[in-house]
């Protein structure tokens, strides 16, 4: 039995942008993160790396993310664990300047347009890795160079494309495509796949008729739609079965997509916090929608704000409807300027076309109600 850790779009450099203030944070928790591969690799006790692409989030990558890559390595190696690499689309080696140009560590990187295989000892048994680095203009049908070598060991397909889930599927123009059958006819033990971020184990490849491939998706959220657990997975070979892939998150901070949180009756915004809080996993940055009736107008920003102070992170948005309020159910029945605003900004929203319309009405009395004190 071999194991073998494999790992894909880790984009060491990307910007995180939709992180906003936290960005700068969060790229330096990213190295962090994947400098700690050598322990993760020890605690699991794998016989070798596996890296399919998007390593570099950039095709030249600061000097900081170089470093850390190749001192890395270098300690993986160093403690008997070869490091396999394919460059990505992001860190491509059909471009001009690339980073796999340098050693990284001792790390051996495919760099060809058609299938090499590189060959090793490992303490799980003999290990043959076939990769290659896409390149549209010199090879168009690289998956045909496969050819299984006679050898005993386990036979593994290190690529970085975009598999073809049904004939729908939408694909970059230059992204190497894969149809599902193309990676069963491979005929190797596992097929380690990058460029989709979203976690995909085998069973999503047609089980035992189909390929044994895995997409063990990004490393990290790079942004706010990459929700749920983020890491690599450690993936088991067993002569005649299918791979055993169990997900291992990364220490990157994940993000937890809350769905829609019920912020009805609340009194005030800390009251808007503590409903998101209390249903934050340890760790996880919340994403979340607020609906309901609160007996406030909820202020998302400072909502959020809050949030970050507590957990690094937050995004939320507010869906919230304190037009329909008991509050304001009050207001409406004075004769004064606010309630005529409320009768008024109530009537709008009613009437209001569609739901875009609506939650500009609702945004238009929340401005004039708290121009009037209300709030
Ligand atoms: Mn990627």
């Amino acid at each position: 039995m071999i194991r073998l850790l494999h790992l894909a779009d880790v984009h060491l450099g990307a910007s995180m942008s939709s992180f906003g203030d936290a960005a700068d944070a969060r790229r330096r928790r990213l190295l962090e993160a994947f400098r700690e591969l050598p322990e993760a690799a020890r605690a699991d006790d794998v016989h070798a790396v596996l890296v399919a692409g998007d390593l570099f989030d950039r095709p030249e990558p600061g000097a900081e993310e170089k470093a850390a890559v190749a001192e890395t390595f270098a300690r993986l190696i160093r403690d008997g664990r070869p490091v396999f690499v394919v460059p990505g689309n992001h860190d491509s080696a059909t471009l001009h300047r690339h980073p796999y140009s340098e050693p990284l560590g001792g790390a051996r990187v495919f760099l060809g347009p058609v299938f090499e295989r590189q060959s090793t000892e490992t303490a799980g048994g003999p290990l043959h890795v076939y990769g290659l680095s896409y390149d549209m203009a010199r090879e168009d049908a690289p998956l045909d160079s496969y050819a299984r070598a006679d050898l005993p060991g386990f036979h593994v397909a290190l690529l970085h494309g975009s598999a073809e889930f049904s004939p729908h599927w939408r694909i970059g123009r230059n992204a190497l495509r894969l149809p599902l059958a193309a990676l069963s006819a491979l005929a190797c033990d596992y097929v380690a796949l990058g460029d989709y971020h979203g976690f995909r184990p085998p069973e999503r490849f047609g089980g035992a008729s189909g390929a044994p491939a895995c997409y063990p998706g990004s490393f990290a959220a790079l942004d706010l739609t990459e929700t749920g657990p983020r890491g690599w997975v450690v993936v088991e070979l067993e002569d005649g079965s299918l791979p055993r892939v169990r997900h291992r998150p990364s220490s990157v901070p994940p993000l937890q997509d809350l769905g829609t949180v019920d912020v009805g009756g609340a009194a005030h915004n800390e009251a808007v916090v503590d409903r998101v809080a209390e249903r934050v996993d340890p760790g996880a940055l919340p994403v979340a929608r607020l609906v309901g009736v609160p007996d406030v107008a909820v202020d998302a920003e400072l909502v959020s704000r809050r949030l970050a102070e507590r957990f690094g992170f937050a995004r939320i948005e507010d869906a919230s409807t304190f037009h329909a309020s008991a509050r304001l159910d009050r207001i409406a029945e004075d004769d004064t300027v606010a309630g005529h605003v409320v009768r008024l900004g109530r009537r709008r929203i009613a009437q209001a076309p569609d739901q875009g319309a609506a939650a500009i009405a609702e945004r238009a009395l929340r401005v004039a109600l708290h121009a009037l004190g209300v709030t």
